[in-house]
């Protein structure tokens, strides 16, 4: 067994400072979280220096892997300069631009400082424009953590059984309106209920937050369709799948293009970040050009830009062929593993995205994914820790290639799957 004695030590600590000793549910897990000191390329340290390959990287927007030379460089620059001036700065124009030349469906751009504030207020930008209250949701998919999105809601809502959240009015909530994914039937019916009443459809274009759950062929296209036909403004969530599928996320590879597309993660370059952005009619109605109202402190900020202008350029230099294939290297290498040991398992994922499903496929929904074993994910879990590779500590989370991911790392990763999932199967 591991030594992870300072782990525990901490963690007495801090679970007496902070509700479960974490910043954030996701990150907890039995018995004990671990304290990580270090992160470098694909590898991360505890605190009792035990080394693990990280498939974590931070839940999404670590795709250059940990402390990228480039990333430092620009960070080290500009915080001789200062950390934030609370007034415009180039750095702003420069990733606007970035972002408008990768999503043809962005005309203007506004950024935040998270995921949860890009959905929160594109949902609001989206109920002022239309002048309509309701908003459909997909069951399972995760928007950050505000009251209208914490419906059914995938991600640490449903590994901690909080998809629905103690403390939302009902009054919130009635808004909010739900239909599986890859299911165009419900949405339609819904329409029908709802006439007139609907403001937007989010989605996760690809679901990360049940697990990797694809769309079915034309689902999205089908949305589309049909959202314009109702004019209800199509929101595609795009915190965890914007510049990870291709430079222009899931639009650009499912070739369909949403009203408004919510931005995080990678464009922050690991630093904190949100965005949201869509065509000038839309967006001009944010404040100060428009009647729909949203601030904040850290909007635009000089690091975050800084981090995230440098990551894209690194990006757009490489490539995401690499990094695909590696995605693909490591899903073929645990399916071959599944299928030699016969398990009723599924591979999930996509790009740089996967996951392993303990339940049998096909996997097309919410109801699909929690059909899985998460006891048996989470021996899973810890005996992959022991074996020095770190997944987030969840069922209902992706696991994350970056660009510094070797083929080494992928062998001993799908050797580990073999050797944990003999031990806890047969
Ligand atoms: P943040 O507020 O965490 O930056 O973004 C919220 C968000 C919005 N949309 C999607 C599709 C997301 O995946 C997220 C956040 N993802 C989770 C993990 N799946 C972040 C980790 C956490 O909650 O600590």
């Amino acid at each position: 067994m591991m030594n992870t004695s300072r782990s525990k030590d901490l963690y007495d600590r801090a679970k007496r400072l902070m509700p479960g000793g974490v910043s954030s549910p996701v990150r907890a897990f039995a018995p004990y979280p671990l304290y990580i000191s270090k992160g470098k390329g694909s590898k991360i340290w505890d605190v009792d220096g035990n080394e693990y390959i990280d498939y974590c990287m931070a839940f999404g927007p670590l795709i250059l892997g940990h402390a990228h030379p480039s990333v430092v460089k620009v960070l080290q620059e500009q915080a001789e300069k200062g950390t934030l001036y609370g007034a415009p700065i180039e750095k702003e124009i420069e990733l606007a631009e970035m972002i408008r030349n990768y999503y043809p469906s962005i005309e203007m751009v506004r950024f935040v400082s998270s995921g949860t504030e890009a959905t929160m207020h594109a949902l609001r930008l989206a109920r002022g424009y239309t002048g309509k209250n309701k908003v459909i949701k997909i069951e399972g998919a995760f928007h950050g953590a505000h009251d209208a999105m914490l419906v059914k809601a995938g991600s640490g809502a449903t590994t901690h059984s909080v998809p629905n959240s103690m403390g939302i009015p009902p009054e919130v909530t009635k808004n909010t309106l739900l239909t599986p994914f890859n299911d165009i039937s419900t949405v339609e019916k819904i329409v029908k209920d709802h006439k007139k009443e609907i403001a937007a459809l989010i989605v996760e274009p690809v679901i990360g937050n049940a697990g990797p759950i694809l769309p079915d062929k034309d689902y999205l296209k089908s949305l589309r369709e049909l959202t314009s036909d109702e004019g209800i403004l199509l929101i595609f969530d795009e915190v965890i799948t914007g510049f990870r599928l291709a430079m222009g996320g899931a639009q650009e590879y499912f070739g369909v293009r949403p009203d408004l597309t919510t931005l995080g993660k990678i464009v922050g370059g690991g630093m904190p970040i949100g965005a949201f952005g869509g065509p000038e009619e839309i967006m001009s109605m944010i404040s100060p050009t428009g009647k729909v109202y949203q601030a904040g402190t850290f909007s635009g900020n000089p690091m975050s830009l800084a981090a995230g202008i440098a990551t894209l350029k690194e990006l757009e230099r490489i490539g995401h062929r690499e990094l695909n294939r590696k995605g693909e290297a490591i899903r073929k290498g645990i399916e071959s593993v599944v299928n030699e040991l016969h398990l009723d398992f599924t591979v999930s994922g996509i790009g740089s995205m996967f996951q392993l499903f303990m339940t049998k496929g096909p996997l097309r929904n919410y109801e699909d994914a929690k059909r899985s074993d998460a006891a048996l994910f989470n021996k899973l879990f810890r005996g992959l820790l022991e074996k020095g590779v770190y997944l987030p500590p969840s069922q209902f989370e992706t696991n994350f290639l970056s660009t510094a991911h070797s083929d080494e790392d992928i062998e001993k990763t799908v050797n580990a799957y073999d050797e944990v999932l003999r031990e806890i199967t047969q």
